[in-house]
């Protein structure tokens, strides 16, 4: 479909600056060129695409918030939030990408990070010439992370870690993983593990039938020696993961606006072309009433996506908002990539169209970074004042 058929119903860019308008261009373009002739056959094989955190160092979309001075550029939230949903309307395994060494990786360092630890990794990362993971869910520990049983103890000249993290994304490519361990007072603290330590192993976990884009596995760590300036000095306590996800479902909100995008506008076009009963299928009211129903969810979730990237950038978007925002957004996208690949006919389950692929990739969205139930109890929470987790 041509790209100026990319829906904005409510004028919405006028809203954006022009410094908006140009990096969602030029992260589009890139999408366009990179992802968009490789994606297909990087998921039939399950495979990653190759040299992906490298472009997408190149292109600046690891850690745009993140200060020049540490290798980021220094960016606004909203264009964070552009960045994303550009990236996912090529693959939810590319936005994954940026959001893990963004949002959960570099995030963590330059809040909670020494000098020394900021210096040595963040311009790397920015790059893409280190990967980094991220380890806070464990095998028995997904939607309750405060119960984790990862832990290290204090031998004086290092830290003694061990545990295991699961369905980590990036685990088998990583040179770094910030992880999550509780200390012997039972407190949760960051600890930055490098490929190569003795005892820290990677394996890859096989046959997901989504996310196949994307490489994940777990962590596993027995008895690995930390060096103590490996610890994220400036947080304790699970409020130090739950920052990173505030950071990172904001951008998943945004993404996914992407991937809806994408079936939107393939099934707009389907609809026009495709003919029965001698006529397009685009004229009968039951194709009309889902393309219409997609239009107006996409348009309410970039309102909602605006308004919060605006909340931000003024520091005032609270976790609730967020999780809001999260579940909402992946539930619509997941809604209309399964209802857009029906306009499509059998065509639909084919590769040379993106809706199996969405759908398939938002089983996982809407599962990590806190499950679409899990967020429904924040908002309940915040609702009402009643822990009903
Ligand atoms: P609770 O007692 O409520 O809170 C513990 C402490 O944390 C603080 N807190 C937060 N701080 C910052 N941001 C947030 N969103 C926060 N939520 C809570 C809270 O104030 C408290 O601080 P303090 O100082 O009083 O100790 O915690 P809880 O144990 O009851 O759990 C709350 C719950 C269930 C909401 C939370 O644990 C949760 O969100 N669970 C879902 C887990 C999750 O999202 N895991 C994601 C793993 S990472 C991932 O999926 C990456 S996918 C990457 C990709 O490929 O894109
Ligand atoms: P569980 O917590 O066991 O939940 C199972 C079901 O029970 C869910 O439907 C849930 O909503 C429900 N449930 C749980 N508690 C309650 C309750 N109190 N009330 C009602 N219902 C409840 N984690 C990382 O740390 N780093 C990563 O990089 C990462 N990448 C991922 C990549 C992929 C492809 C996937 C699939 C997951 C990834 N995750 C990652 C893990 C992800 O965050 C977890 O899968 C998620 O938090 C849910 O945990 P769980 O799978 O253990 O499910």
């Amino acid at each position: 479909y041509p790209l100026t058929t990319i829906p904005d119903y409510y004028g919405i860019d006028a809203l954006l600056t022009e410094e908006h308008k140009l990096i969602r261009q030029s992260i589009r373009d890139w999408v366009e060129s990179f992802v968009m002739p490789k994606i297909d056959q990087a998921a039939q094989d399950h495979t990653d695409l190759p040299g992906l955190m490298r472009e997408l160092g190149k292109i600046g979309a690891l850690g745009p918030y993140i200060p020049e001075e540490y290798g980021g550029s220094g960016l606004d939230q909203i264009s964070y939030g552009l960045i994303m949903q550009e990236l996912e309307r090529g693959d939810s395994a590319v936005r994954s990408a940026a959001s893990v060494q963004s949002s959960l990786v570099m995030f963590p360092i330059n809040e909670f990070g020494s000098e020394e630890q900021k210096r040595k990794y963040l311009p790397k990362l920015a790059s893409g010439e280190m990967i980094g993971s991220f380890g806070l869910t464990e095998p028995n520990h997904g939607s309750d992370p405060s119960s984790m049983e990862s832990q290290f103890k204090d031998m004086g000249d290092h830290y003694l870690l061990n545990g295991a993290k699961m369905w980590i994304t990036n685990s088998p490519l990583c040179d770094i993983a910030v992880i999550w361990a509780k200390n012997e007072e039972g407190k949760v603290q960051g600890l930055i593990v490098e490929r190569g330590m003795e005892g820290f192993t990677t394996p890859e976990t096989h046959n997901k039938w989504s996310l196949r884009a994307s490489k994940t596995g777990e962590l596993v760590f027995n008895n690995v020696k930390v060096p103590k300036e490996n610890l994220l000095p400036g947080v304790t306590g699970l409020k130090g993961p739950l920052s990173c996800l505030n950071s990172a479902r904001y951008g998943i909100s945004w993404g996914v606006i992407g991937a809806a995008i994408d079936c939107y506008c393939t099934a707009v076009q389907y609809s026009k072309e495709r003919k029965q009963f001698g006529k397009p299928i685009g004229a009968f009211q039951l194709q009309q009433k889902k393309l219409a129903e997609f239009l107006t969810e996409i348009t309410k979730a970039q309102l909602l996506c605006l308004q919060l990237g605006n909340l931000k950038n003024d520091h005032k978007a609270t976790p609730a908002q967020i999780s809001m925002a999260k579940r909402n957004n992946v539930k619509m996208a997941i809604d209309i990539a399964r209802e857009s690949r029906q306009i499509l006919g059998g065509m639909g389950i084919m590769g040379e169209f993106p809706m199996m692929r969405h759908a398939a990739n938002l089983e996982s969205v809407i599962t990590y970074e806190g499950t679409h139930d899990v967020h429904l109890l924040i908002t309940g929470l915040d609702i009402t004042g009643f822990n009903a987790f």
